[in-house]
């Protein structure tokens, strides 16, 4: 029976409510391991903005043509408003492959979106953006959901000119380099079309796919967008490429500014299992120059020593630490308070670490009107786990 005020007392504080930055100029000996990511379920986002369990968005590799102008189609983007990272298409993916197959999800301890995951493990390194989440523990698992204050919700819709402008490059990107079909049609529908490109962006339409995979002794549920397949799609991740669009580098700094960059693409792929990441850089007005591609797996190698060096195995340390503290707090003060639907806060401070803290449940959840939610869960999910 969800009942949305839990009994709060005065808090507590001799627990441990915080974990403090990691030292980054130490080279850590743990070795997290982190499992293979095996997917369980695919779906589609349509141009409605509706889910299905079809594969309808998803898009196949196609060569990008050299000199691809990024700036091409801008006036014809249709742009999804910017939203809360709520996890609803997530849990009803997790929800049909647990129905399918319950033996291997029932320890499942995380379930996010990839984004909230890069975030986490990318940390360490972070020196300017923090972040936050929104937190519920039901049945032995977590639950992720990024946390946008409104201010920052009002920034990313009322984006600059300019930045929204370089966001619609790498859009436009993913349009020249995929199809829907694995050969590109030589011949464009739309004659007035440049060579190469693949149709107008509409970022409503994603094929998101849901891996499991297990981060130290944690397993892990995430589900991410995959931007497309390399010549087949083998219901595993074996063939996924992540395409991304950069500056090209013209000096030292410049490539040190790239080495930090690669430090988020890397995770971002990482986490989802996905082997390729393809590069096409860019002049600053658009135009693509050249294009590399990178094997997720020897990106650590690359930046290795040099001055934008990073080490994933701080990370994986890290995310392992921070999990296994959020869960003893989360664990303990659900017991506490008897109360599962219970909301935490937990903020990321660059140079300092993350709180937790519990989200009082007046101020929290910004539930829209007709929204049937517990916490911030939809409600028709909690009810399938507490039957
Ligand atoms: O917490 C998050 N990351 C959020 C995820 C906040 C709000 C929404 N979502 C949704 C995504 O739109 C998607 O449906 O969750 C699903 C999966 O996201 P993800 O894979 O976890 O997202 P992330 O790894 O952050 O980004 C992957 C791609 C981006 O590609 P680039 O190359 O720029 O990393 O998803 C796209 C974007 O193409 N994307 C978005 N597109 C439009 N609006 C957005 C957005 N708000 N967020 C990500
Ligand atoms: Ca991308």
């Amino acid at each position: 029976k969800p009942h949305n005020k839990p009994r709060l007392e005065i808090q507590d504080d001799k627990p441990q409510r915080s974990l403090s930055y990691p030292n980054t100029s130490q080279p850590t000996a743990q070795q997290t391991p982190f499992q293979q990511p095996t997917q369980l379920i695919s779906f589609s986002y349509n141009p409605s903005r509706e889910l299905e369990f079809t594969d309808s968005a998803l898009r196949y590799f196609v060569d990008p043509p050299l000199g691809a102008k990024l700036g091409y189609g801008y006036e014809r983007w249709v742009r999804r408003p910017e939203q809360r990272g709520r996890l609803d298409g997530l849990v009803q993916a997790f929800s049909k492959a647990r129905s399918r197959d319950t033996s291997s999800l029932d320890d499942v301890g995380v379930v996010a979106w990839r984004g909230v995951m890069t975030k986490i493990l990318t940390s360490p390194y972070e020196e300017k953006e923090g972040w936050e989440l929104n937190v519920m523990f039901v049945n032995g698992t977590m639950y992720f959901e990024e946390h946008l204050s409104e201010s920052r919700l009002k920034e990313k819709n009322d984006m600059e000119p300019r930045h929204r402008l370089q966001s619609y490059y790498g859009y436009a990107f993913e349009s020249y380099c995929t199809s829907d079909s694995p050969t590109r049609q030589m011949v464009s529908s739309n004659p007035s079309n440049p060579m190469g490109w693949g149709g107008d962006v509409d970022t409503n339409v994603q094929w998101c796919s849901v891996v499991r995979t297990k981060l130290g002794s944690t397993r892990l549920v995430i589900g991410g967008e995959v931007d497309c397949v390399r010549e087949k799609y083998t219901h595993q991740t074996d063939t996924f490429v992540e395409l991304k669009t950069s500056l090209a580098i013209r000096g030292p700094h410049d490539e040190a500014k790239f080495e930090r960059k690669l430090l988020k693409f890397y995770f971002q792929s990482f986490l989802l299992g996905v082997p390729e990441i393809l590069v096409g850089f860019r002049t600053p007005s658009g135009v693509v120059t050249t294009i590399q591609s990178f094997k997720t797996i020897q990106i650590p190698r690359l930046v290795r020593g040099k001055p934008g060096a990073w080490d994933p195995l701080v990370c994986l340390d890290w995310g392992n630490r921070f999990l296994s503290f959020l869960k003893d707090v989360v664990k303990r003060e659900v017991a506490q308070h008897d109360a599962p639907t219970l909301v935490w806060r937990v903020k990321f401070a660059p140079k300092a670490g993350v709180t937790v803290d519990i989200l009082d449940p007046g101020g929290v959840q910004d539930v829209e009107a007709g929204e049937d939610r517990v916490g911030f869960l939809p409600k028709w999910y909690w009810d399938e786990l507490h039957p």
